[in-house]
């Protein structure tokens, strides 16, 4: 009963591929697309950072490339639970140099991971390709600011579903009925930012695994991640190395990687744009697997 209703959604989702712009680039999501993670900040969860400056930040987003991604996910700011905030200065610092350099050697689409409108603004004028903003440009100034970078570059956007702030936001979460909770928010959320001026077709949606979420909450969402597809958006999705994985089968964040590619895979057959990964080689041969039953 379970697969095959996934596999029902796969044939349906295959009636309406959505074609969208990432500034001079056309994606067509016929299949899912893979985005690399790479994290600029010196506290990153999984990778220690090691990636700060711009010269090894630039090899791991080579790599990622080569793998397959089609978007590369640069953050200064670590979202995971508990982590600090960064001044503005010190997320330009680190982000801005590399995003600059990805865009000049790599072909790839550029996505920038901030909620911050400076950082937006700047990460588009050396570009970025889209704008991905776990606090669904609630931040101050921070839609204005994409409305101007989706208008003026033909930059798109990501708008994700958070409970709290990082700092506080496992901190008990709670629902009245999860899915339904979160697609009441994009309701209202797509609906504030088309009325501001930004075009619904740059929009993408995240219902934000692990951001004020309990273990299950995260796979009750899972589950009905078709559901997403009502709004006509692509849906971006990222659950790797995420505790949701390893809470429940008892792995710290290395030993992932069969737990990473079973809710890729997942994830895929319901239809989702865009998978946000570190394991950008792996997740690509689960993507291709699923390809493969669409193709048959
Ligand atoms: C995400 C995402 C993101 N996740 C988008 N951007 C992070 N669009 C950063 C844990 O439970 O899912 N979608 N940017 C990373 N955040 C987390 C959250 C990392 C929770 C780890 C956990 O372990």
């Amino acid at each position: 009963m379970f697969p095959t209703q996934y596999i029902q959604e796969v044939k349906l989702t295959l009636t309406r591929i959505h074609m969208m712009k990432f500034r001079d680039r056309e994606v067509k999501f016929d299949s899912p697309k893979v985005m690399g993670i790479l994290n600029v900040t010196p506290d990153s969860f999984s990778d220690g950072g090691q990636f700060s400056t711009v010269d090894s930040a630039m090899r791991e987003a080579e790599s990622m490339v080569n793998a397959g991604a089609t978007f590369i996910d640069v953050g200064g700011e670590s979202t995971r639970p508990g982590a600090k905030a960064v001044s503005l200065q010190e997320e330009l610092d680190r982000v801005i140099p590399v995003i600059e350099s990805i865009s000049k050697h790599l072909d790839v689409v550029v996505s920038v991971d901030t909620s911050k409108a400076q950082v937006m603004t700047q990460a588009v004028e050396c570009g970025a390709g889209l704008i991905n903003d776990v606090r669904a440009l609630r931040s101050d100034g921070a839609l204005i600011a994409a409305i101007h970078a989706a208008n003026n570059f033909n930059v798109s956007v990501c708008l994700m579903h958070m409970q709290g702030e990082p700092q506080n936001m496992q901190h008990r979460p709670r629902y009245d009925g999860v899915v339904g909770e979160v697609i009441s928010f994009f309701e209202q959320r797509i609906k504030e930012c088309t009325d501001t001026g930004l075009n619904y077709q740059r929009i993408l949606i995240d219902p934000g695994f692990g951001f004020g979420k309990t273990l299950d909450h995260n796979y009750q969402i899972l589950k009905c991640l078709h559901e997403f597809n009502q709004f006509d958006a692509p849906l971006l999705v990222g659950m790797s190395r995420k505790s949701m994985i390893g809470e429940l089968l008892q792995r710290d964040v290395n030993q992932r990687l069969a737990g990473n590619i079973a809710t890729a895979t997942i994830a895929a057959l319901a239809g989702v744009g865009i998978i946000r990964v570190h394991d950008v080689n792996e997740t690509m041969d689960a993507i291709k697997i699923v390809n493969k039953l669409q193709s048959i």
